[in-house]
């Protein structure tokens, strides 16, 4: 009868092992790689396992301040990135004015700019241009009429931008005259008591990151600003302060809106060739 083949088990090979003689004469190794001895470690690998709890708060603090420095540029760059994209919409808004010159004429082919989205009464806050049936702008200053347009309704703050126009560049039955006519109804200034204005065709406005005195996409009216400056771009006159942005704790208050304009010069210069009729009288 044939003996049941054993399956070795590695229990057999230790044994073996452990009586084999090792190939290095029989010297034992200082330090054996395996068994008992391996898990005898010196004192000072045992003590470079983990981290003190004067180590553990340095690193704690690196990591603070390296959180520090990164979140404060976060913040500039959204901030950046939010004026930069109200230029681009202002930029954009010029444009599309001077687009909406180049497709509409009075009756004799000269071209004319839209009228603003008025603040109250009739159709005030749809984005539609308000014109009256003589062909005259319902107001001087309102809001951007973005829906006639096709442009963005909001800056980067969720506000509408507005916009001022001279009347006698959105007359519907008077187009833009020749050599233009001295645009004095929208003035641009350096400050509020408007020294030195510039004269233009019209202005487009954003009312900056704080939004004071803008209209919202909800229609609402923000809170008015406290600065002189802002507060000349919110009283209804077509008189628009621009300059660099302050802070709420300099002496004249807090500035922060966006103003573009349109020269007369800039206008002509898209709408007309100079030999054309489009500047002629
Ligand atoms: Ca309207
Ligand atoms: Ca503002």
């Amino acid at each position: 009868m044939a003996s049941k083949a054993r399956t070795p088990s590695p229990s057999d090979g230790a044994t073996k092992q452990s009586t084999r003689l090792p190939k290095n004469g029989g010297q034992v190794a200082a330090y054996p790689a395996h068994g008992r001895g391996a898990r005898q470690e010196s004192p000072r690998a045992f003590r470079t396992k983990g981290f003190t709890l004067v180590e553990l708060a340095i690193v704690l603090f690196v990591i603070t301040l390296l959180l520090g420095g990164m979140l404060t540029p976060l913040s500039q760059q959204i901030a950046e990135r939010q004026n930069s994209d109200t230029r681009h919409a202002l930029d954009s808004a010029r444009t599309a004015l001077a687009g909406y010159a180049l497709s509409h004429r009075d009756n004799t082919g000269k071209p004319y700019l839209p009228c603003p989205d008025r603040f109250n009464g009739g159709g005030a806050g749809d984005g539609e241009e308000d014109r009256l049936t003589d062909g005259r702008c319902a107001t001087v200053v309102g809001n951007l009429p973005w829906h006639t347009l096709g442009v963005a309704e909001v800056d980067a703050w969720g506000n509408r931008l507005g916009y001022a126009v001279s009347p006698d560049y959105a007359d519907a039955n008077h187009g833009i005259v020749h050599n233009p006519v001295p645009a004095t109804q929208v003035s641009i200034c350096q400050e509020n008591t408007c020294a030195q204005p510039l004269a233009t065709v019209a202005a487009v406005l954003s009312h900056g990151r704080n939004g004071f005195g803008a209209h919202n996409a909800l229609g609402k009216t923000n809170l008015a600003p406290v600065s002189a400056d802002e507060l000349t771009n919110v009283d209804g006159t077509p008189r628009f302060v621009m300059h660099p942005p302050t802070a709420a704790d300099r002496a004249e208050g807090e500035f922060d809106d966006l103003v573009t304009w349109i020269s007369p010069a800039w206008l002509l210069g898209r709408l007309c060739d100079p030999a054309s009729a489009c500047a002629a009288p």
